[in-house]
């Protein structure tokens, strides 16, 4: 693990894991596992469940962290901790026929909390849907549903789709939608698109109604020199807004890991304006959603080959936005302080 400076870090770890409880730095922990989904905020912590995968050996604690005293609170179904200069939230849909009024609610929150308690920057969303690919109670996809219901909230609240950050949305085996974020009070955040993808919300209708609003990554830089976070979305086997490799998981992969190489690539950081370059290896905290559990040995040997060895790797076993998307992955590059830029 790297220096963690003042920026928050993230941590894999053993789900229950005792190491945890008298950890000063912990903000709160977002448990993977085999269900059932639950917040709750103790101490000024926060701690959520998700039901993202089938087998116990595949559980684990995603645990965040940052330095400086703790504090916790609800508003409007929001769950949340902070230190002076970071939040982490939780926002639950509970389980049912229709999700978009119940999404608008929960985003309408989040962008109300951030807001009101002066955390403006939102640094990183994710999603989990239970049924993410099943019909709601109006015929239309549990997926597309939520997205109604996203970017509704944010033509309530008046915001830019491109001030939306980097996303993860895939699917929970149940419990409804949760919604987790970071957000920050200080910083300088730079949204990053890929050019081989289409920007999410100008994806064509025949994806939905309203379409998916999220970053490709998004760099969070704290005041000060040198240090910062690239928080790269679930990504995967798309190009320009078609799905490729249809059926064909190794191919997915692979188009999945060459999409984040050319989001993080110097060519594409400086044309966002930022002077850094990275690849595949400098990724950790890599979270791997794979649909059908015969496919996972093939995306582990894939990822193994192209990643850093020392890299921690989460391989889940859920659904994905896209019925035809067998893998999604997503990452951190950890920036620490002190570093010339490279
Ligand atoms: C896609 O376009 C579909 O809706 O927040 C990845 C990352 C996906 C975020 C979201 C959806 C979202 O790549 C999957």
């Amino acid at each position: 693990m790297s220096a963690p400076g003042t920026a928050p870090y993230c941590s894999f770890e053993k789900l229950g894991s005792a190491d945890l409880d008298g950890d000063e730095t912990l903000l709160g922990v977002i448990e993977h596992g085999t269900g059932p989904a639950d917040v709750s905020v103790i101490d000024g912590r926060l701690r959520a469940a998700v039901h993202t995968t089938t087998r116990e050996d595949e559980s684990f604690a995603e645990a965040w962290h940052a330095e400086g005293p703790k504090e916790s609170g609800h508003h409007a179904g929001v769950a949340w901790a902070r230190t002076p200069d970071y939040l982490l939230g939780v926002a639950r849909v509970p389980e049912a026929g229709r999700y978009a009024a119940g999404t608008a609610a929960a985003y309408t929150a989040i962008f109300d909390l951030t807001a009101a308690l002066g955390y403006p920057t939102l640094v990183r969303t994710w999603n989990y849907l239970s049924g993410i690919n099943t019909a709601n109670a109006d015929d239309l996809e549990v997926y597309q549903d939520f997205c109604v219901g996203r970017a509704e909230a944010l033509d309530a609240r008046g915001l830019d789709p491109a001030t939306m950050p980097a996303a993860t949305g895939v699917g929970a085996h149940s419990g409804g939608i949760t919604c987790y974020f970071l957000a920050a009070r200080h910083g300088h955040r730079i949204n990053v698109e890929n050019p081989a993808v289409l920007t999410a919300h100008r994806y064509p209708p025949r994806y939905g109604t309203r379409p998916p609003i999220f970053a490709r990554a998004t760099w969070h830089a704290p005041p000060g020199p040198g240090e910062g976070r690239l928080f790269v979305s679930a990504t995967g086997g798309i190009l320009g807004h078609e799905t490729v490799h249809r059926g064909d998981i190794a191919g997915q992969c692979e188009v999945a890991l060459a999409n984040i190489g050319r989001v993080i690539s110097g060519e594409n950081l400086g044309r966002h304006g930022l002077a850094r370059h990275h690849g595949l290896a400098d990724l950790d905290h890599l979270k791997v959603y794979v649909r059908h559990r015969d496919d996972i040995p093939v995306v582990r040997r894939i990822c193994a080959d192209r990643l850093a060895r020392e890299a921690t790797i989460a391989v889940l076993h859920t659904d994905i936005a896209r019925s035809d998307l067998l893998v999604e992955i997503e990452g951190v590059v950890t920036v620490p302080p002190g570093k010339d830029p490279r």
